[in-house]
């Protein structure tokens, strides 16, 4: 596995996943105006809270925002922690409270976890909550990273804790990018008043290396037809491999072969679109058996194809063919038929889904740099 970990250390974006692919526009042209809106009101910003992704916590800062940034109060938010490796969030947090940014690891939708980066924010805003009338605290980051679904949160226990006269309003949240499109306030307090302010998305317009694109595209920050399904899903199994984890996942072998195929390929006829969280009925018995199955040869497909594998890992093409060999194998697991005209399309966006939803593990994608130790 040494020949990969090169490859990985040598950047797995120069895979090759950008040939063929034509020219990539990360910066859909609504994104400029966007910028220049969300700049113009930090200038009046009494505090920053940049949401990043917490599998990608490097990847998903907006380059561009973040001299404006270092100039304010600013708070960096790591959402969607229940989807990073909880054995590594320490570290970044560690990391960034080494190059003096104040950093809270949170999951957006959990009520104990956003009153965490509250108690922060409070702590930072303390002499001015004192002084002035009105503060404004503007929540930035790239697409999809859980801004919108984090102001619903601190728009929930800022209306426990005062009572409002005006109807209640939500932010939109949705598990594509580019929901929010206008920047939009909601009142979390009085005396002082304190508006809390959800901005649209916004990516850099160049995004720096085809490896930064492809985490991004990965964690959901850049629409799926921008960068293409099987390119990103590629990514995936290049990553995945590069870092052993279907050897891992041996286990579960075991388990496989233990059970009767036959009774699994039998009993569910569901799509795999129910694992979507747009799905409003909460999933029955059934569905989640037929989920766990799913995942279940997904990790045995790819447990036996790397471990059987004996081409030469430290050779790009030699890894491309293993990849070439998982898709296949990824086809049979997820029960997509042969003769599907669209089927790695098809292998792809379920395989992402799998991913994007949490079921092939927590993982955090980006590596955490080496902080220089300051002698006192
Ligand atoms: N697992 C998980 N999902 C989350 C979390 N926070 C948000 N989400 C989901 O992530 C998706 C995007 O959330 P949004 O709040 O719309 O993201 P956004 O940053 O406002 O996106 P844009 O408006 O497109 O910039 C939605 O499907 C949310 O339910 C979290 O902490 N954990
Ligand atoms: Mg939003």
């Amino acid at each position: 596995m040494g020949g990969l970990r090169r490859i990985m250390k040598k950047g797995l974006g120069d895979m090759g996943f950008n040939k063929g692919g034509g020219i990539i526009n990360w910066f859909p042209g609504h994104m400029a105006a966007a910028t220049r809106a969300i700049r113009d009101r930090l200038k009046l910003a009494d505090l920053v809270i940049e949401v990043r992704d917490s599998r990608i916590p490097l990847s998903s800062a907006n380059e561009d925002l973040q001299s404006l940034l270092t100039g304010k109060r600013r708070v960096i938010a790591l959402n969607k922690k229940d989807l990073a490796n909880p054995n590594i969030m320490h570290k970044w947090v560690n990391y960034f409270e080494s190059c003096n940014h104040d950093c809270v690891s949170i999951n957006a939708h959990s009520k104990s976890s956003v009153m965490k980066l509250l108690e922060l924010a409070e702590l930072k805003l303390k002499e001015k909550i004192i002084r002035e009338p009105t503060l404004l605290v503007m929540v930035v980051g790239v697409p999809n990273v859980g801004k919108s679904a984090l102001i619903n949160s601190i728009h929930q226990i800022a209306l426990s804790r005062f009572p409002v006269q005006e109807k209640t309003k939500r932010a939109t949240v949705g598990p594509l990018p580019g929901v929010t499109q206008d920047i939009s306030g909601y009142k979390i307090a009085h005396q002082p008043s304190i508006y809390v302010l959800d901005t649209p998305g916004v990516l850099i317009p160049r995004i720096p290396d085809i490896e930064t694109g492809l985490k991004l595209a990965l964690a959901g920050c850049v629409k799926d037809s921008v960068v293409g399904e099987e390119r990103i899903a590629q990514y995936l199994l290049a990553v995945l491999n590069s870092r052993s984890t279907p050897l891992h996942w041996k286990h579960l072998n075991t388990r496989m072969i233990e059970r009767s195929k036959d009774e699994l390929e039998e009993k569910h006829k569901f799509s795999l679109k129910d694992l979507l969280p747009k799905k409003k009925k909460p999933p029955n018995t059934s569905d989640v058996r037929y989920i766990e199955d799913i995942v279940m040869e997904v990790q045995c497909a790819l447990h036996v194809t790397l471990s059987e594998f004996d081409g030469d890992l430290e050779d790009e093409n030699n890894l491309e063919s293993l990849i070439e060999l998982q898709f296949e194998a990824l086809q049979k697991a997820l029960r997509i038929p042969h003769k599907a005209s669209e089927a790695r399309t098809m292998v792809s966006k379920k395989f992402l889904t799998l991913f994007r939803t949490g079921k092939l593990g927590p993982f955090i994608l980006d590596d955490v740099p080496e902080t220089q130790h300051i002698t006192p």
